[in-house]
């Protein structure tokens, strides 16, 4: 297969990093997209010597920052093969203690962050026949406690999925990965001090990020043989 060319938000930490090295290891092309410029740089820097990661500082929420992601994705590579909208946050919180400010701020990454990237890439990706990989969740298909306004957001991610599988069906393959808990600093950001310490273990027994790396390669990798629609990943609790 020819190296691909993937653009991937949230690069600079957790699943997001491990896919940069994973998909960069094999020799592709990888644009690092996230707002720690000093993370994606060393991530670029690791990978010296097999593919060509691309850093680029920027924030989901702001349209014209993906757009130049996706601008300067093309003018290095020519094309883009593949997207992966995974930058995406989840504060944990009783429904009746949540906070405004960190329900907007799931919905403003999570979604709007998501459909910033899809806008400014779909069209290229459409003249590529290209591939997207939305990162649901668990909490894309059930609701957990404590964090509702986090499921509402994966809930749709997975509708955005559906979507662009019904309407661009001959152009556009897309894939929903649904991990359950992976060890990453993700549960860390929630400010609700005791759901913090009493989730985190759960995730230190989590996936390693390093093995949603690997599902989201084959589900790449499997470009001309079939498409993986969905795809839920759960802990081996062996
Ligand atoms: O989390 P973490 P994960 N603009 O905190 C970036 C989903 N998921 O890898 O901007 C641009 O290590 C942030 O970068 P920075 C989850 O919902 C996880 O676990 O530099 N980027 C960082 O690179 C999410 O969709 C679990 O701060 C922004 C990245 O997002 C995805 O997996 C379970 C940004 C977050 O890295 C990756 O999460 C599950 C912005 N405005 C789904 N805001 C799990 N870990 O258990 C944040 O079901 N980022």
């Amino acid at each position: 297969m020819d190296h691909l060319r993937i653009l991937v938000t949230g690069a600079s930490s957790g699943i997001g990093a491990s896919l940069v090295n994973a998909l960069a290891s094999k020799g592709w092309r990888v644009a690092a997209f996230a707002r720690n410029r000093a993370a994606l740089e060393s991530l670029q820097k690791a990978n010296k010597g097999t593919g060509e990661v691309l850093a680029i500082a920027g924030d989901v929420t702001r349209p014209a920052d993906v757009q130049r992601a996706v601008e300067e994705t093309v003018s290095a590579w020519g094309g883009l093969d593949a997207v992966v909208p995974n930058a995406g946050l989840g504060y944990f919180d009783p429904l009746p203690q949540g906070q405004l400010q960190e329900w907007h701020e799931m919905v403003d990454v999570n979604i709007k962050g998501v459909l910033n990237t899809l806008h400014a890439a779909l069209p290229v990706l459409a003249q590529n026949k290209g591939h997207v990989i939305n990162i649901g969740s668990l909490a894309a298909r059930q609701v957990f406690p404590n964090s509702g306004v986090y499921c509402a957001t994966k809930h749709a991610v997975l509708a955005i999925s559906e979507s662009i599988r019904l309407e661009y069906r001959n152009d556009v393959a897309v894939t929903t990965i649904n991990p359950g808990a992976v060890n990453t600093p993700f549960i860390d950001r929630t400010t609700n001090e005791a759901l913090r310490s009493d989730y985190r273990p759960q995730f230190d027994e989590g996936m390693s990020p390093e093995f949603v790396a690997d599902a989201i390669f084959t589900t790449l990798e499997a470009r001309g043989r079939g498409v993986f629609s969905e795809i839920t990943l759960r802990p081996d609790r062996r």
